[in-house]
């Protein structure tokens, strides 16, 4: 299988392989990020050939998209999903992920964790040995300082995410803020993901162990699947 360069292509390839999985009368978390998102687009052209599924978005995105191809949607007071697709920023073969590049972590954690199939979308540029990516932490405003400094204990240097446009900070579907804290090279990723989650302030963070069940992965000319 020939090494991708991130390209759409493979990107695709992962997402319309996840949704292969999906099944008449399901329901489906609905991931965020463009990877996902061809699989939402494969999902919306199940539901126009008649296929009768429901949808659990991840995110505002996640919702406006599936909306868009026409995928109907209910929350988690109404059903638990069946098999979730989303994306990842940085993946280990064992299925230990880095997510959140969207700040959408908080939410993904939640409707990841609740089905009992998750299914990881990435091309193959994502894959590595070893975790690097900064690891995304959604933070309450107030609690900015506080867990900048828990973070700096923890040998990690935290930045406030801001927007594109420069003008303010990154605000998450939640109005939270996010710090992106590189650890560099994070051996033990269930040590850390337990430190961060015990930091006050701290809503949820992009470290997700244990949740995947399979990994769809793009490159040039397919896709494998890992489980
Ligand atoms: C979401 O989107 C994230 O948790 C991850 O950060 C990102 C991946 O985006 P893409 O597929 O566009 O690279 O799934």
């Amino acid at each position: 299988m020939k090494a991708s360069d991130g390209t759409d292509e493979a990107k695709r390839r992962a997402g319309e392989s996840a949704s292969g999985q999906v099944e008449n009368g399901m329901v489906v978390g609905l991931g965020t990020g463009s990877t996902a998102a061809h699989a939402i687009r494969a999902l919306g052209e199940k539901v126009a050939a008649g296929m009768e599924i429901q949808g659990v978005p991840t995110s505002y995105q996640s919702r406006t998209l599936a909306r868009e191809v026409g995928i109907p949607l209910c929350t988690l007071e109404a059903a638990r999903p069946d098999i979730a697709i989303d994306g990842a920023d940085q993946l280990q073969l064992d299925g230990a992920l880095v997510k959140g590049g969207g700040a959408a972590h908080a939410r993904e954690k939640i409707v990841d964790t609740s089905a009992p199939r998750c299914l990881i979308v990435a091309d193959d540029t994502k894959l590595t040995d070893t975790l690097d990516h900064p690891i995304p932490v959604e933070v309450l405003p107030d609690a900015v300082p506080t867990v900048e400094q828990a973070i700096h204990e923890r040998d990690g240097d935290p930045t406030v995410r801001t927007a594109q446009r420069k003008d303010g900070p990154v605000v998450t579907d939640n109005g939270n803020l996010v710090l992106d804290c590189a650890f560099g090279p994070i051996e033990t990723p269930e040590t850390l993901a337990a430190s961060l989650s015990a930091i006050p302030g701290v809503v949820e963070h992009g470290l997700f162990i244990g949740v995947a069940t399979e990994l769809h992965i793009g490159s040039n000319d397919g896709v494998s699947i890992h489980s």
